[in-house]
């Protein structure tokens, strides 16, 4: 008899995205990407601006509740300081 393995789907990953806005200053996001997402400056800057420039861009590809926790964290932050910066989760194809 073939011997069946038992099929362990690996978990999906999630990507969490920064979503461009027109109030929320520059150095505030790379701040939020740095404290939130443990970015170097040189990252942050890079995300930062490729959100600024295209829209939206890639943060971090992790496990679900990491996405959700994280984004949770950083748009509380945005909230507190009274920005709209917005993160958002997606599942990666
Ligand atoms: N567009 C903002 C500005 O010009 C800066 C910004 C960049 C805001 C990326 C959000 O995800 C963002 N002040």
């Amino acid at each position: 008899m073939p011997k069946t393995k038992p099929k362990l789907e690996r978990p999906k990953l999630y990507k969490v995205m920064l979503v461009n806005d027109d109030y929320t200053p520059r150095e505030f996001v790379v701040m939020v990407l740095k404290a939130v997402f443990r970015m170097s400056e040189e990252a942050a800057s890079r995300v930062m601006l490729t959100a600024h420039r295209m829209g939206v861009a890639v943060v971090l590809v992790c496990a679900r509740d990491i996405a959700e926790t994280k984004s949770k964290e950083a748009i509380d932050l945005a909230k507190e300081a009274g920005f709209p910066l917005m993160f958002t989760t997606e599942p990666e194809e």
